[in-house]
């Protein structure tokens, strides 16, 4: 099932359907003459997540620029991430491989290993100029890109620090989505090579916890009540890594850091954290920023609410935040858009927007992500063709984040190197149906134990069923049936009547194992034979 691997001069579109020549034709000849190599800007937030996107979710907010890419494009229904968490994200994005084989498994303890194969340093061997701006959150300094500038670590919302070339820490004035914009639109104007094409990456740490809005922003939807989600107070009965995790909005959300009710003579564990991110502002914005704050905390503490009274209050102010900062970020993309479109590059280029995984908005009493539930596994994906691509609107068959790296060395007309796992989208692109198009998904996630205490754990979806195993320091298969029960409420593994579907998705799982070759189940199976 890898991609055909043609350029796409030797595709040729016939009223709508694309059809694949077998030999140059006299159009794919007089189309190769003409043609421009495609430019790519992939546009990538963190934490975000389609119930906060309009074009996916209608309850919550308005997204116009980000459904403009879904309305002038397409809309990827299906978009998965193979592991919930932002490293082992972007190093499944830039390498097309699975977190086991890029190295890069979890946040806390890797490095990412620059020297190996990379998309980026692929397309600058196909010819492309190739740069990155914001949030890269691989510990590593990047490779295989003529121009970077990035954040250290998650980076600042308010008069953040940059990363040079230089590698020389610098600190700029304002704030961080409107920053990276700037100088993202900055490379494309004033710094790079235009007789080349090019891939840029805009990597925004928006809209990361802990949802600083931009100033001018602040008032926004301070007058929404956001509906809580039916499952905001689930009891996890059957699923006890369910139980076990820390990201809880009601028990696990810090009163000063996460939902900003900060007093001097009082304690919360992230205070500390909270100061040094809101210390960023200048006097004069601090002030502005403390007149907004100042009469909601003074009520808070007055009415200092308890249990679910608490529980829903802290939700309603982490949902206005949340869509405060989506709110900027929404605003820049229409600038990169209309940059792009001003430029005469928009027919040329395909854009993409998508975030390095979901979140909960409340989904199971939640924030943060790293579950293989739906919420977080799902990330958002929607492309803005170039002009020669006639498909529009939604795409079904289910994608993965390893399939970005071979999607784009297709589009560039590159070889797909045969250990890259992804596969490319090119063909969907071009409103073809595959009939061989994939069937199920892998994932796995290992940051264990750490912050939020989500239990190590990897395995199936198909269309219709999820087939998870926690390990380490437990043992426990769930199962779902995403059909009957979307929300994930009813684990039923080892319920009769299941026997054959968990069967089939026993040897589903063993079988994508071993082809991305994930040696996770032997290691188990070892530890066992050494306990006995
Ligand atoms: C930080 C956050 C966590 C978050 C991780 C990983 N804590 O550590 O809530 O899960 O990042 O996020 S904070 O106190 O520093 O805000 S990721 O998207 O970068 O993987
Ligand atoms: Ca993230």
């Amino acid at each position: 099932m890898k991609n055909l691997n043609l350029p796409a001069s030797l595709l040729c579109s016939l009223s709508g359907t694309a059809v694949v020549l077998p030999l140059l034709s006299s159009c794919s000849a007089q189309k190769k003459a003409e043609a421009k190599p495609y430019n790519i800007v992939y546009i990538m937030t963190d934490d975000h997540t389609a119930q906060m996107m309009s074009c996916y979710d209608q309850r919550y907010i308005e997204t116009p620029n980000l459904d403009r890419i879904a309305a002038d494009g397409v809309r990827f229904t299906n978009s998965f991430v193979a592991n919930s968490l932002s490293g082992p994200s972007r190093a499944c994005m830039i390498t097309g491989k699975h977190s086991h084989a890029n190295g890069f498994t979890d946040n806390t303890t890797c490095v990412f290993d620059g020297s190996q194969q990379t998309m980026p340093k692929l397309l600058q061997q196909a010819g492309y100029q190739t740069a990155i701006v914001g949030k890269w959150h691989l510990e590593s300094l990047p490779t295989g890109f003529d121009y970077w500038e990035i954040l250290p670590g998650q980076g600042d919302y308010y008069n953040p620090r940059f990363i040079t070339m230089q590698n020389d820490t610098v600190a700029e004035k304002g704030y961080l989505t409107n920053l990276i914009t700037d100088k993202s639109i900055d490379w494309m104007e004033n710094q790079r090579d235009k007789d080349k094409p090019f891939c840029l990456f805009i990597h925004h740490k928006a809209i990361h916890r802990n949802w600083l809005p931009e100033l001018k922003y602040l008032s926004l939807y301070e007058d929404k009540t956001f509906s809580m989600p039916d499952n905001f107070y689930d009891d996890y009965e059957g699923r006890p890594a369910a139980a076990a995790q820390e990201m809880s909005i009601w028990k696990d959300m810090d009163i000063m850091y996460d939902t900003k009710m900060y007093r001097k003579d009082l304690k919360s564990p992230l205070k500390g954290a909270y100061e040094a991110y809101v210390g960023r502002l200048t006097p004069e914005e601090r002030a502005q920023y403390d007149a907004f704050y100042a009469p909601i905390i003074e009520e808070f503490y007055k009415k200092n609410p308890q249990g679910r009274d608490l529980a829903e209050w802290k939700y309603q102010r982490y949902m206005r935040d949340y869509a405060k900062v989506v709110k900027s970020l929404d605003d820049n993309v229409g600038r990169v858009l209309d940059y792009l479109e001003a430029q005469g590059l928009l027919d040329n280029t395909l854009v993409v927007y998508t975030s390095d995984q979901g979140f909960y908005m409340g989904e199971h009493g939640w924030f943060d992500k790293r579950f293989m539930y739906e919420e977080s596994m799902r990330t958002p994906l929607v492309m803005r063709l170039p002009k020669d691509f006639q498909t529009r609107g939604d795409i079904p068959q289910m994608v993965q984040n390893i399939d970005y790296a071979p999607t784009f060395l297709d589009l560039a007309g590159a070889p797909i190197p045969d250990d890259i796992q992804g596969v490319s989208l090119l063909p969907l692109l071009r409103g073809e149906k595959p009939a061989d198009w994939r069937k199920s998904l892998y994932y796995h996630f290992y940051e264990y134990p750490a912050e939020h205490m989500v239990k190590r754990h990897y395995g199936v979806r198909t269309e219709r069923y999820k087939l998870i195993h926690f390990y380490n320091d437990i043992d426990e298969w769930e199962l779902y049936d995403l059909q009957e029960d979307p929300t994930e409420m009813h684990n039923l593994y080892g319920q009769p009547g299941y026997e054959q579907v968990t069967e089939d998705l026993r040897a589903e799982l063993k079988k994508l194992q071993a082809q991305y070759q994930d040696p996770i189940e032997e290691k188990l199976q070892a530890e066992k034979a050494q306990k006995k």
